[in-house]
């Protein structure tokens, strides 16, 4: 199976609708007060954005046969805090941008501080989630992966990554110090999408959660190498954010690192390490298999 087979579009297409429809459930209706506030979380998270935070966890999910309706309250809220991510992200004080899943980004949309609150809301409504809905049988195994959230989206993770990024910008960087940003920037929310995903289902020996974790952390770091090389070689229509802002906010990449040819390499063996890593798991990882590719091999 490819990512461009008709099973595999059929399955994203469905579970991309389902979780639209479930997700806006989970977030406060916009004509509840505060409406103005409300409204623009559910501009922020809806419509929009390939899910691929989500998939990861319903793929992974399918390796432990978990329940889909917990997996969907786990991939809600990765997909709140990735959303409240770049809310923030395009906020003027960061990368300040205007553009965003192909429509005005928050800030502009609204105003600045309604994106600030967007983004403190959706991070608060995410944790919410997990405290609230049962997503694992042991009530200590939920709190380790309440845990697993915050670590991942703190200061040790990508608000972290998200420092050292900033830092950086108009430096140059080693390839191992642009590798431990993105890990934790970009890296650290896809780990923990896949790993949430997983832990709502049966419980995986160490050495079989070890091998998940690997493909993750380098499906995570793929992502990001792919994403540096679609900044300069698709279009702003394509991507539906601003193309090109790497270079013209001087930023370290990979591709300022390495070039595009050796980029797609470093991506193509981190894909490579990345399906070994799934073998374990034989077909229950086919799912996962495929998005490794479409990560991959996407073109936005
Ligand atoms: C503000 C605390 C804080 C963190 C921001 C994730 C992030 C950290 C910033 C986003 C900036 C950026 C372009 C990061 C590169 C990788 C990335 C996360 C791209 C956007 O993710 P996609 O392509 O977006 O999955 P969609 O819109 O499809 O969900």
């Amino acid at each position: 199976m490819t990512t461009n087979s008709p099973d595999f579009q059929r399955w994203t297409a469905s579970l991309q609708a389902q979780f639209e429809s479930r997700i806006g459930a989970l977030l406060p209706a916009a004509d509840i007060a505060p409406q103005r506030l409300h409204a623009a979380m559910r501009y922020a998270v809806l419509g929009g954005g390939k899910r691929v935070r989500p998939l990861l966890a319903f793929a992974a999910g399918e390796v432990t046969q978990a329940d889909v309706g917990r997996v969907t309250i786990a991939g809600a809220a990765v997909e709140m805090i990735h959303a409240y991510s770049l809310v923030h992200d395009d906020l003027p004080c960061m990368d300040d941008d205007v553009l965003r899943r192909g429509k005005p980004t928050c800030h502009v949309e609204y105003d600045e501080a309604t994106a600030l609150l967007v983004g403190d809301a959706l991070q608060s409504l995410a944790f919410q989630l997990l405290a609230e809905h049962c997503l694992a049988d042991d009530p200590a195994a939920q709190l380790e992966m309440v845990k697993l959230l915050a670590v991942a989206s703190g200061s040790r993770g990508m608000a972290g990554g998200q420092a050292i990024d900033l830092a950086a910008t108009g430096q140059s960087l080693t390839l191992p110090e642009l590798e431990f940003m993105h890990i934790h920037k970009t890296g650290a929310i896809i780990r923990a999408a896949t790993l949430l995903g997983a832990h709502c289902g049966n419980a995986l020996d160490p050495q079989e959660l070890a091998r998940l974790d690997h493909f993750a952390k380098c499906i995570g770091l793929a992502f990001q190498v792919v994403d540096d090389v679609l900044d300069i070689e698709a279009s702003t229509a394509l991507l539906g954010k601003t193309a090109g802002k790497d270079a013209q906010h001087n930023k370290p990449t990979y591709v300022s690192l390495l070039g595009v040819a050796e980029s797609k390499k470093l991506a193509g063996e981190l894909r490579a390490d990345a399906l070994a890593s799934l073998e374990v798991f034989g077909p229950r990882a086919q799912r996962l298999r495929e998005l490794a590719d479409f990560i991959v091999l996407r073109k936005f």
